[in-house]
């Protein structure tokens, strides 16, 4: 009898400390519903942006590795994994039964990918790896990161393990960009002043979708500059330097 008391005593505390946790911390919120029409029509935009900039990652990666033959082998390893993520995203749409809208998708990226194309046909290693390396890269993290906070079960899951590969991808550019800093920081800030409004428009624009999947903006745009600005102390810029390139998102 006393020892029973003791363990119901035991519990009470414990569903309390819970309680406690759950109001005092902001990320664990309640999961929305994921079988509601707004939250599928969102996630067919959102599923199908996803998708897309996966594609894109696995052939932007397999374009570099055209003007940096030497590293054909290590870049092919990331194009795969790529690919491996859009397959995952695509099982998380069939999941919840949901039609991706890949038109809308392609619109999304258009500029971005457009920008990638013209630098590749110059052979402007440095902002092709701006772009996809470090942009949709930390713009990937930012989102999956907030993501996995409020995702079914199952998409959970699969972003966990993306998000992961996704720090590999960051962390390729950065390497590179740092060991070649001297001879490509001017394109690297030039690359960052046209390309990073781009990445603040694309998130504007997927705000509400996002919104929509229990996603918060402000902690999006938090993530997104946590890794960017993380990744360009890396790479071997200075605080005024890293402000300067923020700031390019400010327009
Ligand atoms: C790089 O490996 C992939 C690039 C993908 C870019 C994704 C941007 C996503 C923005 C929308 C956030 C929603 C995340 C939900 C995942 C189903
Ligand atoms: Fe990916
Ligand atoms: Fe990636």
């Amino acid at each position: 009898m006393h020892n029973e008391l003791k363990i119901t005593d035991m519990q009470t505390l414990e569903s309390n400390k819970k309680i406690i946790e759950e109001s005092t911390n902001p990320i664990s919120l309640e999961l929305p519903d994921f079988t509601t029409d707004s939250y599928k029509d969102a996630y067919s935009r959102i599923n199908a942006i996803v998708i897309e900039g996966e594609q894109e990652a696995h052939d932007n990666y397999i374009s570099i590795a055209t003007l940096i033959p030497n590293e054909i082998e290590e870049l092919t390893k990331l194009a795969r994994m790529e690919m491996k993520h859009k397959k995952g995203f695509t099982a998380c749409g069939r999941n919840l039964g949901v039609v991706a809208d890949m038109e809308f998708a392609k619109k999304f990226f258009s500029k971005l990918h457009g920008n990638f194309q013209v630098a590749l046909e110059k052979g402007n290693l440095t902002t092709c790896l701006l772009i996809q390396a470090i942009l949709i890269e930390a713009f990937a993290i930012s989102a999956y990161n907030v993501y996995i906070r409020v995702a079914d079960p199952f998409a959970k899951k699969i972003t966990e393990g993306v998000v992961k590969d996704e720090y590999l991808h960051l962390n390729y550019g950065q390497e590179w960009l740092k060991e070649n800093l001297s001879t490509c920081k001017e394109e690297l800030m030039e690359a960052n002043k046209v390309n990073l409004p781009l990445i603040k428009k694309m998130l504007d624009e997927v705000a509400d979708d996002a919104s929509a999947l229990a996603m918060d903006r402000e902690e999006l745009m938090e993530e997104f500059m946590i890794a960017y600005q993380d990744t360009l102390m890396e790479i071997g810029l200075d605080n005024r330097e890293i402000a300067r390139m923020a700031m390019a998102a400010i327009v």
